[in-house]
């Protein structure tokens, strides 16, 4: 099983000097406690120098499995249902022009809270109709570069759409699209999913990228999900992408890491 770790880079980070002292020190990190990627959470890539990127992240043997594109949500509102139509273009824009750094990285391109929410006074299906035009904009703006986008169902606490994996299947269906498929995130389908195991199954070659946290959103084994049956499963289906630790911070990131790596080892040596 290869394993990557988020580096929830701040696109600040990402820029000259800060890039090449705490970037550089952190993948640096990543590399020594063994993981074999890096999964990188970038708002913007015009504010990434992709040479340096390459030098930096190869330099230490890490591959980039994905590309998480929330920040562009968190920190700049860009939404694929937003009510305001140059919003939504702004957002379609904004993710195709990840295509570029991600075919160069053979990542996979998340579209997680980029999705946005239900603007109030906004039909529930008006935004999953405008949910599938952009994805399937972005897809098609995508084909013949090898890119492949990921949506993540996430719990309800954040987003009230796609929250299962039924809902990320249904939606993939309607958006029919071959490099169209679903990032599977332990943490919310603890909180969404009746059975894990059951819905990963569902899922099978529709899975295009995997996050692992435990049930309290710590490094997996400081909580009480069962990942020996999840990544059993997850194998058994033949998913050949990263197992990507997307957790807490605690009681620091280097601590959650590095234990995060020891138990998932751990477990996969048994
Ligand atoms: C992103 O991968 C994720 O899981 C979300 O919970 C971020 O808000
Ligand atoms: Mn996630």
């Amino acid at each position: 099983m290869r394993l990557s770790v988020v580096l929830s880079t701040h696109a600040a980070s990402f820029e000259a000097v800060a890039f090449k002292g705490d970037f550089e020190a952190n993948v640096a990190k990543i590399a020594g406690w063994g993981f074999d990627g890096v999964e990188l959470a970038i708002r913007d890539p015009r504010l990434v120098d992709a040479d340096e990127l390459d030098r930096v992240v190869g330099g230490h043997g890490l591959a980039v499995p994905a590309i998480g594109t929330g920040q562009a949500w968190g920190e700049e509102k860009l939404s694929f249902t937003s009510d305001d139509a140059s919003v939504r273009q702004a957002a379609i824009a904004r993710i195709k022009s990840h295509i570029p750094l991600a075919a160069r990285l053979h990542a996979v391109v998340i579209l997680g809270l980029i999705r946005g929410i239900t603007p109030p006074g906004q039909a529930h299906k008006r935004s999953m109709e405008y949910l599938i035009e952009a994805i399937r904009e972005c897809a098609a703006a995508a084909v013949g570069t090898g890119v492949r986008f990921a949506l993540e169902p996430l719990n309800r606490y954040e987003t009230d759409l796609v929250h299962t994996v039924a809902e990320g299947l249904e939606l993939a269906e309607r958006v029919g699209a071959e490099n169209f498929g679903l990032l599977l995130d332990t943490f919310h389908m603890n909180i969404e999913e009746p059975v894990i195991e059951d819905s990963i199954r569902a899922c099978g070659d529709r899975i295009f990228h995997f996050h692992v946290a435990d049930s309290n959103r710590w490094y997996p084994g400081a909580g009480h999900l069962d990942f020996k049956a999840i990544l059993d499963t997850l194998a058994a289906t033949g998913y050949q992408g990263f197992v990507s630790g997307e957790f807490k911070p605690l009681p620091d990131a280097d601590t959650a890491a590095e234990r995060s790596i020891r138990y998932l080892r751990k477990l996969c040596a048994n």
